[in-house]
């Protein structure tokens, strides 16, 4: 590869910024954003450097390693495959299918050959012990959409380049950079709402660095902004006249009339107790809200990982579709991809919980069981349980609630394999580790984010290495593991076999030059190639109701299963007393493992708790001292950050910390150790609907150390 200026996407969060790399000897000499990408427009933030680091980074694994008694050792690929299919295998055949479990984390929807080509081999496990870091994150988002719109993946985006008014309910994308919205150069987005006379309103327990640029910053309590939604939607409802605009005849008049009745005790005056905002504060948001001219409400992290997460995103889409903004410029939108993976559903009836996890009986939804039950399947004995695992860039030791049961259940494991390219917290615990090519050597299509971008965009980005001699692609592992995980003694059925053999005989580019023709706007893949900074495919259209994939094609306002779960607001446990504790997140830092760049992490510790100064007076803390925190499930030692950002009675901790472990091989992270946030959440505290995670709103004590 002789050209020395690249254009492509960077991967590593959901922002889809163009990038200027210039490589010099093979070796990249500056990443700058791309000012000619159309989408992003040359915003980049301090992690677009850190694909130089993960580019060079000498303890980034390229070929296959075995656990040997005298530590790890190189395989080829051939024995590597051969190995792992045999234990699969024969550990399949002995106790069972689902004896072998798999766990998927978040870079899988960042990789092309992970998106496209993992799927076949998660299907030919024929495994019902399948998890992901879906569940940690948004499954309550994914079932909303299923329930109300007919399909998990028809989740609308908010229209931030046109609306007046964006109301972020646990959402901070200035730090995240954007989450089921991809959405880069955020900060001037967000400004350009409030020079156009706008408004952006942020509710959250923290002032975030996006509720500092905000016109408006709202404090709520931990795990309430339920009860906030219900009144908003309620005083939508008290207003004598509805407009849903081209929506009217999508939405049932009897399921309004029911939604009124479901929740009419659910007033302003309950969420002022609730929530700690004032209701002459929600009052005016309700009104601010309805009167704006094209108004969103969006809510993320803060309002799905909480123990009425389901509930919440039902009713952002109940806020959004009742004041008439849903489908709407300005409003909630569907995108329009040119890779459109959301196919017509053929009839098939999705529902939440066509099984169960074995242990504690949690609802399985689109194939998989949540993950905070992966530690008991493991570890509980009878028929069923999971004695091999599967992880694939994941690293749930660092990621998932209780991560410290999860690290011991790992341990008891007969086998484990892991498709990843770090030897980490999580990997540590494998017998095979197959490390993919990844970054700068793969070829780069984001086929999720287009689903989810705020503007209609597409663009290919070709390697800017090759990758080491004798590496595999992540799409290649895949199609050698499928392959080899036939077996005669369990049946295949048809239709995956013709999966597994069409996926033997395509590379990615080849579904990705299919579907693009295939799509609505007929490019081939060679067209999007040739266009080296993307292709601006306009602003979001309505797609109400074409896009819909409800049997009758209209919207679900009140799932039944919504309707039920109210009723579980009134046994809902009283949090009062106790610190509760929430995330953070941080610009220099992507979830776990991206903390063996040296430029990502040097600077002040940002492993801290940050209380506020009533909080810690109260337990006569100060500046920087080191404290104690434990939860039901765990302890850690942590120093204290005091600081007015926080509301009173709510500590963050970030997640994705915690290198202190032995065995891994990450130098810099581990000299950056910090504390694990999931050595304190609860693997018992879930949004009961769905079994997601509820990583926000843990009860927690805070005292010096003994
Ligand atoms: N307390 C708390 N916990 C949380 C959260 C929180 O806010 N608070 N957030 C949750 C959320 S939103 C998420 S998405 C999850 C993330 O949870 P996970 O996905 O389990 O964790 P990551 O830290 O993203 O780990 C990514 C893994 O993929 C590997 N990897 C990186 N690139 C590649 C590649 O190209 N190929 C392969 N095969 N592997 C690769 C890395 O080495 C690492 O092991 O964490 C969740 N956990
Ligand atoms: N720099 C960086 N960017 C990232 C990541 C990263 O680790 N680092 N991770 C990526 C991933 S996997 C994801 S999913 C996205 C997440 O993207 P976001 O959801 O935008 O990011 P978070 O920082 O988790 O924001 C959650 C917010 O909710 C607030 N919150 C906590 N509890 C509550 C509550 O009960 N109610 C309300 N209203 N708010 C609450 C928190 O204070 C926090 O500000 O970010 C992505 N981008
Ligand atoms: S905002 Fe996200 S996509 Fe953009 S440069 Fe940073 S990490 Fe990459
Ligand atoms: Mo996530």
């Amino acid at each position: 590869m002789s050209k020395n200026t690249h254009y492509r996407n960077c991967n590593l969060c959901e922002a889809m910024c163009g990038l200027e790399i210039k490589v010099e000897n093979n070796t990249v000499t500056s990443i700058r954003g791309d000012k000619e990408d159309p989408f992003s427009r040359g915003h980049i933030c301090p992690k677009a450097l850190g694909m130089k680091d993960i580019y060079e980074d000498p303890d980034r694994l390229k070929f296959p390693l075995k656990k040997t008694k005298d530590g790890w050792e190189q395989i080829s690929w051939e024995q590597a495959f051969e190995e792992v299919t045999n234990k699969l295998k024969d550990i399949q055949r002995k106790h069972g299918v689902n004896a072998v479990g798999v766990y998927q984390g978040n870079p899988s929807v960042h990789n092309l050959g992970t998106t496209l080509f993992s799927p076949t081999f998660v299907r030919s496990l024929k495994t019902t012990n399948r998890f992901s870091a879906t569940s940690v994150d948004q499954l309550p988002h994914h079932l909303a959409a299923m329930t109300m719109f007919g399909h998990p993946a028809l989740m609308p985006v908010p229209d931030i380049d046109r609306t007046d008014f964006w109301l972020i309910l646990g959402g901070n994308p200035l730090v995240s950079n954007g989450s089921i919205m991809t959405a880069p150069d955020l900060g001037k987005r967000l400004r350009a709402i409030k020079e156009r006379g706008g408004k952006v309103v942020v509710v959250d327990p923290r002032k975030t660095e996006t509720a500092d640029k905000a016109s408006q910053h709202i404090f709520i309590k931990p795990g309430t902004d339920v009860w906030l939604l219900l009144a908003m939607v309620n005083e939508v409802l008290q207003q004598p006249k509805l407009n849903l605009r081209h929506l009217t005849h999508l939405v049932e008049a009897e399921q309004i009339n029911l939604l009124k009745d479901l929740i009419e005790e659910y007033d302003i005056n309950v969420a002022a107790a609730k929530t700690g905002i004032p209701a002459e504060t929600i009052q005016q948001l309700a009104e601010d809200f309805i009167n704006a001219g094209a108004a969103v409400a969006y809510g993320r992290m803060g309002v799905s990982t909480v123990t009425f997460g389901s509930l919440c995103q039902w009713l952002v889409h109940c806020l959004n579709i009742l004041t008439g903004n849903m489908d709407r410029a300005g409003g909630f939108m569907l995108p329009s991809p040119a890779f459109d993976p959301v196919r017509p559903s053929k009839g098939k009836k999705r529902e939440l919980g066509r099984w169960k996890s074995r242990v504690r009986g949690l609802p399985e939804f689109n194939g998989e069981i949540p993950s905070v039950t992966l530690a008991e399947e493991i570890l509980t004995e009878g028929e069923g349980q999971i004695r091999a695992m599967v992880t694939s860039c994941g690293n749930p030791v660092l990621s998932v609630p209780n991560g410290g049961k999860l690290d011991k259940a790992f341990e008891s494991l007969e086998f484990m394999v892991c498709i990843d390219i770090y030897l980490n917290e999580t990997t540590r615990h494998a017998d095979i580790i197959l490390p993919p090519a990844t970054g700068l050597e793969v070829p780069h299509f984001d086929i999720g984010f287009n689903q989810l971008s705020i503007r209609n965009v597409v663009k290919f980005s070709d390697p800017v290495f090759a990758k080491a001699e004798g590496a595999k692609y992540d799409y290649e592992i895949f199609q050698e593991l499928t392959k080899r995980m036939q077996h005669d003694e369990l049946p295949t059925d048809a239709g995956l076999r013709q999966k597994i053999d069409a996926q033997y005989s395509f590379t990615p580019e080849m579904v990705l030059d299919g579907g693009l023709k295939k799509g609505e706007y007929g490019l081939s893949l060679a067209e999007v190639k040739a266009a080296e900074h993307g292709i601006d495919l306009g602003p979001l259209r309505p797609r109400f109701p074409e896009r819909l994939h409800t049997t009758d094609q209209k919207i679900n306002l009140v799932p039944t299963i919504f309707q039920e779960d109210l009723k579980r607001l009134k046994t809902a446990p009283d949090t009062n007393g106790h610190l509760l504790l929430i995330g953070r997140r941080h610009l220099r830092s992507n979830n776990s493992w991206m903390h063996n760049s040296q430029r990502l992490v040097k600077g002040r510790d940002r492993c801290t708790m940050l209380i506020h100064p009533n909080d810690a007076k109260a337990r006569n803390l100060v500046e920087g001292q080191r404290v104690a925190v434990s939860s039901r499930v765990g302890k850690v030692e942590i120093p204290v950050e005091i600081s007015d950002e926080m509301m009173e009675g709510v500590v963050s901790i970030p997640h994705g910390w915690g290198h202190g472990r032995k065995k891994i091989k990450m130098k810099i992270a581990q000299a950056h150790a910090g504390v694990s946030a999931n050595d304190l959440t609860d693997e018992l505290l879930i949004d009961e609907l769905t079994g997601n995670a509820a990583v926000n709103g843990v009860p927690v004590e805070v005292g010096a150390l003994a």
